[in-house]
């Protein structure tokens, strides 16, 4: 950054830094809470290329700085992912007209991936409104617990792949008794009553999120060409159920009840990350949403307010690409901060969600980075409308929308309320 550059973002910093405060609920220990203790830092400009030029229009932004933004977070953060394989298949395995009392259709899709041992098959749940005129603009969402989970439909077919133990789940294999357990989480019946179409995908049939050496779920379908060397730029879990992700769009785009041109890529937590990471690396994506995102996703990592680099990277070395490690207490070092992430999805509609009680996840520091990506937004003529984050419950839906509800670490219907007003005025 240019001086005068590094002074008119450290002043806009001052005005962010010292606003509302959060009430403390448990979390780990030893991290910090305390937004007094926040330590000065400062930003990398979104708008300043890597040879110190200035981006001053929208065009330049498309063509010279957001491929250098999105290949430093390939190399730095995520790793880099492949394209679209060769070897995929799209099988129907389920069809049904009377869905949810009448009100959709269900269809079960299988992503067919790769060949051999190393195969892999997808599960995407597909609702679709039947009240729909056309091809319905949607929702594509990641789950943590398997398609069933989500609602209590007994059609839902029931992974096959690892699932995280509890909820009906043992010895990390799913059974009908996790049916519906994460049904709060998916507004399914709203949406579809809005009009959209709802799609989810179970992360683990994609990656199971554990550290095996990336030797399950998508990661062998395209090996390093000397496998005992990975590079510390590959990709690792996140950037994997990103990609996963872009190849349940590949299929919606299949599908000529879905318009694939509208569709929302939204997850919760780790997952939000992802959906972050799939929204900018595949700009397919009309309107991307963040749930509770936190560190590696929405949240500011300068400020290291809750989950740091660190942490992250200790507790889940599997997430992020070995490049990342660098930044374990050296934040300030990374050429970019998650502000230049959500920027990646300029200048389609972005939402970040952040909840009052879900400190490790700084919802202020999620704040701050929607903040920090207006100016590149600003470049196709979008405001924020906002400059110091709104208080809790007062959502703001500009092409950046933001709140930050009462209550945990979750997904609750009042955030489904405000995607799916937001998604009415971007999508519709
Ligand atoms: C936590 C992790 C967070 C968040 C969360 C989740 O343990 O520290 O970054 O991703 O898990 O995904 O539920």
């Amino acid at each position: 950054m240019k001086p005068v550059q590094m002074q008119s973002f450290g002043c806009f910093l001052l005005i962010v830094l010292f606003t509302s405060s959060f009430s403390v609920t448990a979390q780990p220990k030893g991290y910090l809470y305390d937004e007094s203790k926040v330590t000065p830092y400062e930003l990398p400009d979104p708008l300043v290329c890597v040879d110190g030029t200035k981006v001053t229009d929208s065009s330049a932004w498309l063509k010279k700085r957001r491929p250098e933004v999105l290949s430093l977070f390939e190399d730095e953060v995520f790793g880099c992912s492949p394209g679209k394989p060769k070897a995929m298949r799209f099988e129907v395995v389920e069809e049904a007209k009377e869905a949810l009392g009448g009100r959709a259709t269900r269809k079960q899709v299988v992503i067919h991936l790769g060949k051999g041992k190393k195969a892999l098959a997808v599960n995407l749940l597909v609702y679709l409104p039947r009240k729909a005129k056309g091809p319905a603009a949607g929702f594509l969402t990641i789950n943590f617990m398997g398609n069933h989970s989500v609602h209590a439909d007994p059609a839902i077919r029931i992974p096959t792949s690892w699932v995280r133990n509890g909820n009906g789940v043992k010895n990390n294999k799913a059974t009908s008794e996790g049916r519906g357990s994460r049904a709060s989480r998916w507004a399914i019946d709203a949406i579809i009553d809005r009009g959209y179409a709802f799609a989810t995908v179970y992360y683990g049939d994609i990656d199971p999120d554990f550290n095996d050496g990336y030797e399950n779920g998508v990661h062998p379908l395209f090996p390093p060409k000397d496998p005992t060397k990975r590079k510390p730029t590959d990709w690792a879990s996140i950037a994997g159920w990103a990609w996963g992700l872009s190849r349940c769009l590949d299929y919606l785009e299949t599908d000529s009840a879905v318009d694939a041109k509208r569709i929302a890529v939204m997850g919760h937590s780790r997952l939000g990350k992802t959906s972050l990471w799939a929204g900018a690396s595949d700009e397919r994506f009309a309107l991307v949403i963040s749930n509770n995102s936190g560190c590696g996703g929405a949240a500011l990592s300068r400020r290291k307010f809750g989950e740091t680099v660190k942490r992250i990277n200790t507790s889940f070395p599997h997430w992020f690409c070995e490049n990342y490690k660098k930044y374990n207490d050296k934040e300030g070092e990374c050429p970019v901060d998650q502000h230049m992430l959500i920027a990646l999805s300029a200048p389609r509609p972005v939402y970040v969600a952040s909840a009052e009680g879900d400190r490790w996840a700084d919802p202020k520091g999620e704040f701050l980075a929607a903040l920090g990506a207006e100016p590149v937004y600003q470049l196709f003529g979008h405001e924020f409308g906002v400059v110091t984050q709104p208080p809790v419950d007062q959502p703001v839906h500009g092409r950046i929308g933001y709140h930050v509800r009462t209550g945990k670490h979750d997904v609750t219907s009042y955030d489904w309320g405000q995607y799916l007003d937001f998604a009415d005025k971007h999508l519709k």
